[in-house]
């Protein structure tokens, strides 16, 4: 479904629900991430795009004060947030990204206006693709849209990302908030975690495409193993004397090795190396230099792998399939994407062969696995947009 279908089908159903035409639509994307992975939580850069998967709400003002009604209309469930003080964590579950960037308009000081609101998503949830931030940043864009104040993209990506500490308890880092709020149509994001810098790299070659492969086991970033990932990389940072490991180099860890646990040297090293992959494979996507940058994807998915322990054997599988099929069968890299442990991998492949692709590592996981993975590809797409207001 396009972007534009999809907005006419909330509409629509925002129509059927209450009775009258929205006054405005917004959408915000899901994500891929290229490369960079676990990085953005240690001041390091990130690689990603924005997807072709989006969360779209549509809206009017509400005749009573105090209350902004959200429709889902996947699900056909209903949230009742009441606006009238502070906006506060509640039923149902989703409703929290949604009620946590409310707070966080309200801690900015704006007079939340009564709302009805109807929402679909096409990002998959619990996919890895970000659909929390998705939710979030739409929700950002709709108060801007409903109070005729935009705000910062970058404050409102801190807001979003606010609202998943606060309200959904993940203690997740900035990428995923950064590129729904920021991407750009046929770019990707390279992003300074650490300055908040942000530069566009285009991604335009129509000779290579990217593949997104949901391995359709679900990702729980809930689970604990998230923050333990964080916790290790600080006592390496402590351990170094660093700030952060942004601020580290292979050279130091090696040197101090003994003075860490195996694991911890571990995810420092992961994470000491994928800082430096992130800027390489920028270089060699501006050089449209595609098999480096394909390189570089598997050594990133080799220390998620065996180095930071957040890949599972499905996503192991895609890799391996994607491996098999080699360069010579049209594909230069293939990796994890996201905060792993389920979810989706991600594949530059060459476009002309990118349906067959898809295809044989559809048939190859299956037969692997037993489970049927969904595949699209997605260009790289914008970030939050208000489409009417
Ligand atoms: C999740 C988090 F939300 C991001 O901030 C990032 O840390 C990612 O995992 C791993 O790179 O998506």
């Amino acid at each position: 479904m396009t972007l534009k279908e999809l907005a006419a089908h909330v509409a629509a159903e925002f129509k059927e629900h209450y009775g009258r035409e929205p006054r405005w639509i917004v959408a915000a994307p899901g994500r891929v991430n290229v490369i960079g992975e676990h990085t953005d939580y240690n001041d390091g850069f990130v690689l990603p795009m924005a997807i072709e998967r989006y969360a779209v709400m549509a809206a009017d003002a509400a005749a009573a004060p105090g209350r902004i009604s959200v429709y889902d209309i996947h699900f056909k469930e209903s949230a009742g947030i009441d606006i009238s003080g502070a906006v506060t964590k509640g039923q149902p579950k989703w409703s929290n990204y949604i009620r946590g960037v409310l707070a966080g308009f309200q801690a900015r000081g704006t007079k939340l206006p009564a709302l009805e609101v109807a929402f679909m998503s096409t990002v998959p949830l619990g996919g890895g693709l970000s659909s929390s931030a998705a939710l979030e940043v739409c929700t950002a864009t709709l108060v801007e849209a409903a109070t005729s104040r935009s705000i910062d993209p970058v404050e409102k990506a801190l807001l979003a990302q606010k609202a998943e500490h606060d309200f959904a308890g993940v203690p997740c880092g900035i990428m995923d908030q950064f590129i729904s709020a920021l991407g750009r149509e046929g770019h990707l994001l390279l992003l300074d975690c650490r300055t908040r810098k942000t530069e566009l790299v285009p991604m335009s070659d129509p000779a290579v495409a990217l593949l997104v492969i949901n391995t359709n086991v679900k990702h729980e970033l809930g689970s604990g193993e998230y923050a333990k990932r964080r916790a290790q990389c600080e006592e390496a940072a402590k351990i170094l004397d660093v700030k952060s490991l942004r601020d580290a180099t292979a050279e130091q860890l090696e040197r101090d090795k003994g003075k860490m646990s195996e694991v911890v040297y571990r995810r420092a090293r992961h994470v000491i190396g994928e800082i430096e992959r992130t800027t390489m494979a920028a270089e060699g996507i501006r050089q449209s230099n595609w098999p480096t940058v394909g390189q570089l994807m598997y050594a990133s998915h080799y220390a998620l792998r065996d180095d930071y322990e957040v890949s599972c054997a499905e996503l192991d599988a895609v890799v391996e399939i994607a491996e098999s099929l080699g360069a010579k069968g049209g594909v230069y890299g293939c990796r994890m994407t996201g905060g792993g442990f389920g979810g989706c991998c991600v594949a530059l492949v060459k476009a002309e062969a990118a349906e067959a692709i898809a295809q044989k590592i559809a048939t190859a996981y299956k037969a692997k696995t037993g489970i049927e993975a969904a595949i699209f590809a997605s260009r790289p797409a914008s970030g939050a947009t208000i489409l009417k207001g």
